[in-house]
């Protein structure tokens, strides 16, 4: 019987925080799916396609990790992937809060799916993809808070348009 966790998110793009949750996600399951969310309802910057080849370039090294999108409620992608743990990463009160009623409705649709909270990195604890995406929009430094593969992806998003 495998332990498969879900690590769900938009991943617009995926930063250090994001990684920091994956590499300890991924030592406490026997397989850890890295799940974008398909949103109609936001506005996100990079495309699917690319926002799930940066998660693989970023997890190559990570041979019990994979990357897949769904468009579900998670609660039934869950079922279709035999998966029972849903794996968050809390960075603050407000984090918490938002989670724990994810978590309550996630338990109320299906109670047989389990939300774990992995804590941030207190290293990584302000950083989110808007944050780096704010400062790549005006060619500010984002070393150490991405991959350089990510960087160079955003550097191409917000380079000048040359005619
Ligand atoms: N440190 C630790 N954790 C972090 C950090 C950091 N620096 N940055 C982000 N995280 C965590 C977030 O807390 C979150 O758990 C995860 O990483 C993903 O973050 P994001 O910002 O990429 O993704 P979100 O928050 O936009 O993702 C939301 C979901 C896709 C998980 C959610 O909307 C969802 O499950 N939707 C599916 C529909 C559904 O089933 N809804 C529930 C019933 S209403």
């Amino acid at each position: 019987n495998l332990r498969i966790a879900v690590y769900p998110g938009s991943f617009d793009p995926v930063t250090m925080g994001h990684m920091d949750i994956i590499q300890r996600a991924a030592r406490q399951f026997d397989i850890l799916i890295v799940a974008v969310l398909n949103n109609s309802s936001k506005n996100p910057l990079f495309t699917m396609e690319e926002r799930k080849q940066l998660l693989q370039q970023a997890t190559k090294d990570l041979p019990n990790v994979e990357v897949d999108s769904f468009s579900d409620l998670l609660v039934n992608y869950m079922v279709q992937k035999k998966a029972h743990v849903i794996v968050k990463g809390v960075r603050s009160v407000t984090d918490f809060e938002y989670e724990m009623q994810m978590a309550s409705i996630n338990h109320k649709l299906n109670s047989e799916v389990e939300t774990i909270f992995m804590m941030t990195n207190p290293k990584y604890s302000y950083l989110s993809s808007s944050v780096v995406k704010e400062i790549a929009r005006f060619q500010g430094e984002v070393v150490d808070l991405v991959l350089p593969e990510v960087e160079e992806a955003l550097r191409q998003k917000f380079a000048p348009k040359t005619q």
